[in-house]
């Protein structure tokens, strides 16, 4: 990418996304377009194309979708589905007919692996097994978004390229308890507890094991290989080590100086028991790729005077 290439952030409002923008600001690229979903509705064939065909960026992040965390997931399994599915369907058909010179960065999930791996997940086993139920609607989503990646790249030519975040974390991060994220879900719920004197209550057994992505740190292994990397072979970006959930628990615990009692609700779900990263194929294209611990991510979000005001009153 030149510094004045013009480049386009799908999804720039959202954790990854903005963190994407930010490292694009800090690298000094000067030509960032990140229309809002209000100007360019993804689910919508017709806005997408008019959007290529009057733009034609020269890089696209395609980090926009209906996320949420296993409740989320869970909960609207459809929606997951039919929105993530459409809308990398659209991008890619719209970029075929009106900006073929696009080049696209996609990103899927640690999700599209099946529920059983052998651990760390190399990326060999999409399509291997059986996916996980709480969150089956948004896997299958990502995964067909690879294969459409792939097939756009062999018939059309297109220069696609997927990569795998594993459980991110970050500045900017959405904090809803019921259908978020569990790391942001458990930052709001520390602080609560700290600020009202209560206790918190986790869910399912806190045995399962997570890794934890700082979403800057993500962000940089994309902007990396969106300029060093063309393949159809995905790519996992993780830290290559995970926690059990009650251990991030303790980091998270330990970081917000509560001292509030921790329940385990166990008719909420586990969801799946690990899903470590093996991220051998980014560190052979990035070795530089060093993400920061937990402890340091959550310290940052908490330095953080205006995101903890926010966290606090949403
Ligand atoms: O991030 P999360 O909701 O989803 O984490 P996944 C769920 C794990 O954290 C389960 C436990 O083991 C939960 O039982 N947990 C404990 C909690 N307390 C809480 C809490 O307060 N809130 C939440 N949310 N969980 C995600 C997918 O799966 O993985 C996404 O939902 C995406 O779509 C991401 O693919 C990578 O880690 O299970």
């Amino acid at each position: 990418m030149e510094k004045n290439s013009k480049i386009a952030v799908l999804g720039g409002s959202g954790l990854l996304g903005s963190a994407v923008k930010k490292v694009l600001n800090k690298q000094g690229f000067e030509s960032i377009h990140s229309p809002r979903s209000s100007e360019i509705d993804l689910l919508e064939k017709s806005r997408i194309e008019d959007y290529l065909e009057a733009e034609r960026p020269e890089n696209i992040f395609m980090v926009a979708g209906l996320v949420g965390g296993i409740l989320g997931n869970n909960t609207r399994p459809a929606d997951f589905l039919y929105q993530n599915s459409m809308m990398i369907l659209n991008l890619l058909e719209g970029i075929r007919k009106f900006s073929p010179k696009s080049k696209l960065l996609f990103t899927g999930s640690t999700c599209i692996y099946p529920k059983e791996n052998p651990q760390p997940i190399n990326e060999d086993r999409f399509m291997c097994g059986k996916l996980e139920e709480t969150n089956k609607g948004y896997a299958v989503a990502k995964g067909l978004g690879i294969v459409a990646c792939q097939l756009y790249r062999k018939q059309h030519g297109l220069d696609t390229i997927c990569a795998m975040p594993t459980n991110m974390y970050g500045l900017n991060d959405t904090y809803d308890l019921e259908n978020g994220h569990m790391i942001p879900g458990l930052i709001k719920k520390f602080l609560v507890a700290k600020r009202d004197n209560g206790k918190v209550t986790l869910w399912g057994s806190g045995n399962p094991r997570r890794e934890a992505l700082y979403s800057e740190d993500c962000a940089n292994a994309l902007v990396y290989l969106m300029e060093n990397y063309s393949s159809e072979k995905i790519v996992n970006i993780g830290t290559g080590y995970d926690y059990s959930i009650k251990e991030i628990a303790e980091i998270i615990k330990g970081e917000t100086g509560g001292e509030c009692k921790i329940e385990w609700d166990s008719s909420r779900p586990d969801g799946t028991f690990e899903k470590r990263t093996d991220i051998f194929r980014l560190k052979e294209i990035y070795s530089e790729f060093n993400p920061r611990s937990l402890k340091e991510g959550v310290r940052e979000i908490l330095d953080n005077k205006r995101e903890v005001e926010r966290i606090l009153q949403d």
